[in-house]
């Protein structure tokens, strides 16, 4: 429902079009995240956390469906579900969702597990100690990130419901938005940089997809411990050999963006670092690491971009 005040954002390049966005808590928000951008704004704004809330928060295709995993066994000792992730750690942004399943936050238990993609400066607060709850932040390299990002798309072509809405374009124009940030939640460095200045912060955990890949048992004993859920050697190992990508591929459609048995929006793919060789061109790396990479100097974030 477009309005003047939420007009739908699309950048085109002959018969090329990019996803179609509202803007909405200064980022782009897929118009097929909501029918009412108006009320998905108010909701995100008026949102009242709790303390003991636990946000999985990162930039699309970061690693965030793994760490919702990783988060939600943490809290159930090492049990594995086939419900759908969605059911179990919602996605806040669907809150107003109209093509699958409303999640409903207030009627959901606590803790409540809750996937975002909002930056450190959108995301709801707690206004004081009773309310402010904790936030883990999964980061990957941008260049794994712009293909992920690019191949699931893609494939969202696939539905019906989505196909005016969804990119239609080659990779080479895609790599062109990315950097532009005319992608969903706009420019991957500035999400990552909002987030970054508050690595410190008590209630934030900052993680690197890269890392997590080099050693997931000592990440699941960290997130534990930073969630303060004490769990043995031995259930920590679990989670942790659960939650590889090959074990999470024992239910691959556990982990999709929408409702059904079809394969649309399905989110584990190859799971690996250094998939962009396969992709980048000498020339889009040459303007990728200055358009993209450079805006991190000086900032002390930096990311690994080989297996
Ligand atoms: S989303 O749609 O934004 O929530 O996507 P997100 O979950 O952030 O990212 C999807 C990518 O994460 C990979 N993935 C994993 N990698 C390693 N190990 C595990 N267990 C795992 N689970 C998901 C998934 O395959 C996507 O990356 P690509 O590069 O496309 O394979």
């Amino acid at each position: 429902m477009a309005s003047a005040a939420y007009p739908v954002l699309q950048t085109r390049k002959g018969n090329w079009r990019s996803n179609s966005h509202y803007r909405l808590k200064g980022l782009n928000i897929p118009t097929l995240n909501t029918g009412d951008p108006a009320k998905l704004e108010q909701y995100l704004s008026n949102f009242q956390t709790k303390s003991d809330d636990v946000f999985v928060v990162s930039y699309p295709k970061s690693g965030t469906t793994w760490t919702q995993e990783i988060v939600w066994q943490i809290h159930n000792e090492g049990k594995v579900s086939k419900e759908i992730i969605g059911r179990r750690v919602p996605y806040l942004e669907f809150v107003t969702v109209e093509y699958t399943e409303k999640p409903d936050f207030e009627a959901l238990p606590s803790p409540r597990l809750i996937k975002t993609h909002l930056t450190a400066d959108a995301i709801p607060k707690g206004s004081d100690e009773s309310s402010r709850c904790k936030y883990i932040y999964i980061s990957r390299n941008p260049k794994d990130i712009s293909v992920s990002l690019f191949l699931f798309i893609k494939g969202m072509m696939g539905a019906e419901n989505t196909m005016e809405n969804a990119y239609n374009g080659p990779w080479e124009f895609f790599v062109d938005l990315f950097i532009e940030g005319d992608v969903p939640y706009s420019k991957w460095n500035d999400h990552v940089l909002s987030w970054w200045k508050h690595r410190e912060d008590p209630n934030v955990l900052f993680l690197k997809y890269e890392e997590m890949q080099k050693d997931l048992p000592s990440h699941v004993r960290r997130i534990a411990d930073f969630l303060q859920k004490p769990l043995s050697d031995e259930i920590i190992d679990r989670i942790a050999e659960q939650c590889t990508f090959k074990g999470m591929m024992r239910n691959p459609k556990t982990f999709k963006i929408t409702e059904g048995d079809d394969d649309i929006g399905l989110i584990l793919r190859k799971g690996v670092v250094g998939d962009w060789k396969n992709y980048f061109t000498p020339e889009m790396n040459e303007i990728f690491e200055k358009e993209v990479l450079a805006k991190l100097k000086g900032s002390g974030l930096e990311f690994e971009f080989e297996p």
